[in-house]
């Protein structure tokens, strides 16, 4: 009895403090909202079982928009997969194509997150399904849907957490070969990529090649 308590207790503070919450584009819907906890489920893929239009379709810009998250662990991997049309459950175009490790707890705003497409017509319709995953794998999910507008607005008013950092880990690094590295937190990554080249590389494939698995939704 008292055992189960404490599970029941343990479960309950993971839903409150664990997870991540989407600011910007709106999500679907509050996967961590009280209300919600028995309809949705972070861990369910796609989406969080939110489905299409649960919540506001946001106008983002074509060329790419910004992102505002509030991530909740000391870090985690972190995908953002964009599926184009309503109701799509194929997001297979990565807006992260490097793999992104983000350290630190609170708020992250990206300014930018470019899609790589050539035309996308205005007023096209698609979902942003953001996958975050530790170590294990395991990962969770949120959506938030969208309309590609020229005149979007984009993100604003939002800063990143002071001790936020996101590390991107090309794939050469991945390979072993040349290391090279985005310029935004140099000495960091450089840093942390040095300790990936000097550990096990196949471990870390692996963990690379689950979460995108993961991250795609592929059925393993
Ligand atoms: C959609 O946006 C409107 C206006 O900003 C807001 O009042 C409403 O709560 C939003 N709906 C959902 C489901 O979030
Ligand atoms: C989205 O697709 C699902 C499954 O095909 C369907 O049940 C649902 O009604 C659709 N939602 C909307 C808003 O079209
Ligand atoms: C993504 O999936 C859609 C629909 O299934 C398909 O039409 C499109 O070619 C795919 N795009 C890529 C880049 O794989
Ligand atoms: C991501 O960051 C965490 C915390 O710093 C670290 O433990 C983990 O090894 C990093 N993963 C990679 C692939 O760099
Ligand atoms: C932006 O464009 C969309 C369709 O492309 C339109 O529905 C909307 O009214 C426009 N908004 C503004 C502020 O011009
Ligand atoms: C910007 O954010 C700050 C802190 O969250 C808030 O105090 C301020 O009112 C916001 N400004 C606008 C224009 O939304
Ligand atoms: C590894 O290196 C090759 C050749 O430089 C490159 O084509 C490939 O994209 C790299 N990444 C992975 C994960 O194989
Ligand atoms: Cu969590």
């Amino acid at each position: 009895m008292a055992f189960k308590s404490l599970l029941l207790g343990l479960a309950a503070v993971q839903s409150v403090t664990a997870h991540f919450g989407v600011v910007y584009p709106e999500w679907r819907a509050d996967t961590l909202a009280a209300e919600n906890e028995d309809k949705y489920s972070q861990w369910n893929y796609p989406c969080g079982g939110v489905p299409y239009k649960a919540g506001n379709i946001t106008n983002w810009p074509i060329g790419g928009g910004g992102v505002e998250l509030d991530l909740h662990h000391p870090w985690t991997y972190l995908f953002i997969n964009l599926g184009l049309g309503a109701n799509t459950t194929n997001f297979n175009i990565s807006l992260t194509p490097e793999l992104t490790n983000v350290t630190g707890k609170g708020t992250l705003c990206i300014d930018k997150l470019p899609v790589p497409l050539d035309s996308i017509a205005d007023g096209t319709l698609a979902s942003i399904q953001f996958v975050t995953s530790g170590e294990s794998g395991s990962a969770l999910y949120n959506c938030a849907d969208i309309r590609f507008t020229k005149n979007a607005t984009g993100l604003s008013n939002c800063s990143t957490s002071d001790g936020l950092v996101m590390h991107t880990i090309k794939d050469e690094q991945q390979n072993g070969t040349q290391p090279s590295q985005d310029g935004a937190s140099g000495t960091e990554d450089k840093k942390n990529a040095a300790g990936i080249l000097g550990t096990d590389k196949t471990v870390l494939a692996t963990v690379v090649g689950l979460a995108v698995a993961f991250s795609l939704g592929l059925g393993i």
